[in-house]
């Protein structure tokens, strides 16, 4: 059976988007997203989004799969493509779409917004900053790991660790350029102290509210944007005390707005979400 998608990207971060609102679980497979998120021998993606039906009071549910088959709990870009594909079914079949939604994903409640200049803002909810909570065994469960030592490929790294409901590990340097992120990022990804791997980004700080980063993502390898990473890594700039509480990260596939709000302690990410083209594919 040919089942209907679109493709969305958010900064160059690419999903294909799949309508699963009358049946609970995914309509393709892990394996089956492997081979569509192949760039040459299928549609080409760094991920394949569910907009599945709501549970626990939300509209929708959000499953993804990584290209490699793996299911993160969350995903910042993707939220945001899951917004404008819902938004723009609901125009499609009612002529008028809902300002916000909550969504539920493996990492609670999400709430994307709709603003009128087409960005869209995600409240994202809460840090996880506890060992046990990233997972990693850098240190004690009930510990934070902030600037500490990370013995990776012969190098000590200094690394703050955060979860954005998936695990993800940051390092500060003087130009994001100069890294080999093809060659590290699996070292960090497998290291033995993150049981559950991990996402790495690699931060310059430019002033104290303009943010460079480049990131090796769990399960898809380099992309050109990472939301959950991009709030991640304004977390540790604020724990570093490297940046203030709202900045600009600019991402190789461009800039999003990010605020760790100091009312009630959420993340808010701001971008856009493009619709790409849609197809049919068995
Ligand atoms: O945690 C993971 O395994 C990530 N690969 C999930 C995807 C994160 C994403 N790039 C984001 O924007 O947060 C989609």
């Amino acid at each position: 059976m040919a089942i209907d998608f679109t493709k969305y990207h958010g900064l160059g971060n690419d999903f294909i988007l799949v309508d699963n609102r009358h049946q609970v679980d995914p309509l393709i497979t892990p394996e089956q997203a492997v081979e569509w998120c192949d760039r040459h021998f299928g549609i080409g993606a760094d991920g394949v989004i569910f907009a599945l039906p709501g549970q626990d009071d939300t509209d929708y549910t959000m499953r993804i799969f990584n290209s490699d088959g793996s299911e993160p709990e969350m995903c910042g870009n993707g939220i945001r493509c899951l917004a404008q594909f819902i938004a723009d079914l609901e125009r499609t079949e009612t002529g008028s779409a809902r300002p916000a939604y909550r969504i539920h994903t493996l990492a609670g409640l999400m709430i994307p917004k709709l603003e009128s200049d087409g960005q869209i803002t995600v409240d994202m909810g809460l840090p996880r900053l506890l060992a046990a909570e990233i997972p990693t065994t850098l240190t004690a469960p009930d510990q934070q790991v902030v600037d500490q030592p990370l013995e990776v490929a012969g190098h000590s790294w200094q690394v703050t660790c955060v979860s954005m409901g998936n695990p993800h590990c940051i390092t500060f340097v003087e130009d994001v350029e100069a890294i080999a992120l093809e060659s590290i990022g699996p070292k960090f990804e497998h290291h033995s102290v993150f049981p559950k791997r991990t996402n790495t980004e690699f931060i310059q700080i430019v002033s104290r509210d303009y943010l460079k980063m480049r990131v090796w993502e769990r399960g898809a390898g380099i992309t050109l944007a990472c939301g959950t990473g991009a709030c991640a890594s304004l977390v540790a700039g604020v724990l570093n005390d490297k940046c203030d509480r709202a900045a600009t990260v600019e991402l190789p596939g461009g800039c999003l707005h990010i605020e760790w709000s100091a009312v009630d302690q959420h993340l808010y990410m701001t971008g856009p979400a493009m619709k790409v083209f849609s197809g049919s594919r068995n």
